[in-house]
């Protein structure tokens, strides 16, 4: 059998990269198990999707820990014209000499593909929903100094507990099918309601009902899923909630703080 680490095991550096709407959840218990101690800096993903302040106050919890920490998002050209120059400094005070071997790593769908894209400045990884496919491994140059292998490590086998399960399931690194919808969209809609007034108000939801299987009888109700027999199908809307959740259209809205 391949050793999925062996191709990574080359690396002396890693960049972890982490959805900012949930980067504790979505850091990989994988990752930091196999690669204890190891060089990495951190990447905030997706921060256009994310609550700018809450995102601050991940950033400066990470530093506080001592980490390397850099926010991106793929849509926004100055975060990577500066995760570059960061890197390209960080390069500098550690080797003049010697090439750095990164990789990118973290569990699915947190957007490594499209961070090398961006990083190395062409389209070398396939993004998507789904697991990238790669056309074989190679290293590039990424800035001066540090090489990138251009596959990034998946890293999805975590046993997580519920609180980042569900979360997982909102940042979209968990398979439809692998999770039950009603339940997710239960979480999502409860830390909504705690945190987010009025967020129900895009949808047209606002009832004088409170829990949050109402909200979901009433979305299905307003978007037409009616099983037949007339009852309304819950799942569908609970998919239907997720999915709005994770184009970012209720606004920017993270899923945790730093405790
Ligand atoms: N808004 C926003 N979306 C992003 C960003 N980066 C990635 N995405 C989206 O997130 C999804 C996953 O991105 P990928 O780059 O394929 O993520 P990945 O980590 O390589 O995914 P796997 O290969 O499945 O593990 C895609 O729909 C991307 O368009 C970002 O910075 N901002
Ligand atoms: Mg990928």
């Amino acid at each position: 059998m391949i050793n999925p680490w062996k191709k990574l095991s080359k690396a002396s550096l890693f960049l972890e990269v982490l959805d900012a709407r949930a980067p504790k959840a979505t850091t990989s218990l994988t990752f930091h198990k196999e690669f204890k101690g190891r060089s990495k800096i951190i990447f905030l993903m997706k921060t256009s999707l994310a609550d700018r302040s809450i995102t601050r106050l991940w950033i400066r919890h990470y530093r506080s820990l001592g980490n390397m920490v850099i926010s991106v998002d793929k849509s926004n050209p100055r975060s990577i014209v500066e995760a570059r120059a960061a890197l390209a400094d960080w390069a500098k005070h550690r080797s003049r000499t010697r090439q750095i071997r990164a990789s990118v790593v973290g569990i699915p769908n947190t957007g490594k593909s499209s961070l090398i894209n961006a990083l190395v400045g062409r389209k070398r990884q396939l993004t998507g929903d789904r697991a990238g496919i790669t056309r074989g491994e190679e290293w590039v140059k990424l800035v001066d100094g540090i090489m990138l292998l251009d596959q990034p490590g998946v890293m999805g086998d975590d046993d997580v507990d519920l609180d980042a399960y569900w979360r997982r399931v909102c940042c979209g690194a968990v398979p439809e099918g692998d999770y039950d919808p009603e339940f997710i969209a239960m979480q999502l809609i409860s830390t909504l309601n705690k945190f987010i007034p009025a967020w129900d108000e895009h949808l047209n939801l606002a009832g004088d009902d409170e829990s949050e299987g109402d909200l979901l009888s009433r979305l299905a109700a307003r978007q037409g899923f009616i099983l037949s027999g007339g009852r309304l199908d819950k799942n569908a809307a609970a998919l239907r909630l997720i999915k709005i959740y994770r184009k970012g259209k209720f606004g920017k809205i993270s899923l945790e703080k730093p405790e």
